[in-house]
């Protein structure tokens, strides 16, 4: 198995695709997309454009549907839910499709959306991701961070530096033999250096601060707890995510 670590969508190179795509968004649409697909959501339906989510969506039945919309880490205003994983209860999401579009997270899962396989990522699902690729290994992976923007997001790599991390230690081989480009080693080195305080690198982080300042400290602190679900979410048709079995 080669492992590459981008920092950004933008940063993903445009002329190949891996066996196999992880996009991380911790803060927070991948978060929440893994809890709402734990706590029993049908699908998870993701959107760059809001107005072609409202158009999707609006052929589903409103008992069968939610709309989560969010747009500089606020709710979009129209939308049953915003991006916080909190709201993505059993009572909630339980057999409905959650249809969903986020500033970054969203638009990472679509730069990667053709490679075979596809998966969502975040610190607390990390146990699953290294299951599957421990047990399928693909020959070539990327894990693809959403930045803001399309800038480095220090919780996003540090986060691909926790599944790299687990990997490299479960296949106990060289760190040469795994790595497929530098940013491999640079985010196992952050995932080091921030593994007992996540919540404080999140409060370094420029959107982790961007949260605080809408109140979100138990999203926060949610989003740093680490392999808490067994849930893997992984790309079934074009932009649908569901539950692997
Ligand atoms: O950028 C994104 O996709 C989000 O996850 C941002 S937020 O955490 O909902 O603000």
């Amino acid at each position: 198995m080669k492992l590459f670590i981008y920092h950004t969508p933008e940063l993903t190179p445009t002329n190949s695709l891996p066996d196999c795509a992880i996009a991380v968004d911790v803060l927070r649409a991948t978060t929440t997309i893994a809890t709402a697909l734990h706590a029993g959501a049908e699908a998870v339906q993701v959107f760059s454009d809001l107005d072609k989510l409202m158009q999707v969506s609006g052929e589903w039945l409103p008992s069968k549907r939610l709309r989560a919309g969010e747009r500089g880490g606020a709710k979009v205003s129209g939308c049953d839910l915003g991006n916080s994983p909190l709201d993505c209860t059993p009572e909630v999401v339980k057999g409905r499709r959650l249809f969903i579009s986020t500033t970054n997270g969203t638009r990472a899962l679509q730069r990667v959306e053709l490679a075979p396989t596809v998966l969502a990522g975040a610190f607390i699902n990390r146990a699953s991701v290294v299951q599957y690729l421990l047990a399928n290994l693909p020959e070539t992976v990327w894990i693809v961070g959403s930045g803001w923007e399309g800038s480095f997001s220090l919780e996003d790599t540090t986060c691909a530096g926790a599944i790299a991390h687990t990997l490299l230690t479960k296949l106990n081989c060289p760190l040469a033999e795994l790595a497929g480009n530098d940013e491999v080693a640079g985010a196992i080195a952050l995932y080091q250096q921030w593994q007992d305080k996540l919540v404080e690198m999140f409060h370094h982080a420029s959107h982790g601060q961007r949260l605080l300042r809408l109140n979100a400290h138990e999203d926060l602190k949610y989003c740093a707890e680490t392999d808490i679900l067994d849930v893997l979410p992984i790309q079934k048709e074009l932009g649908v995510l569901v539950k692997k079995d």
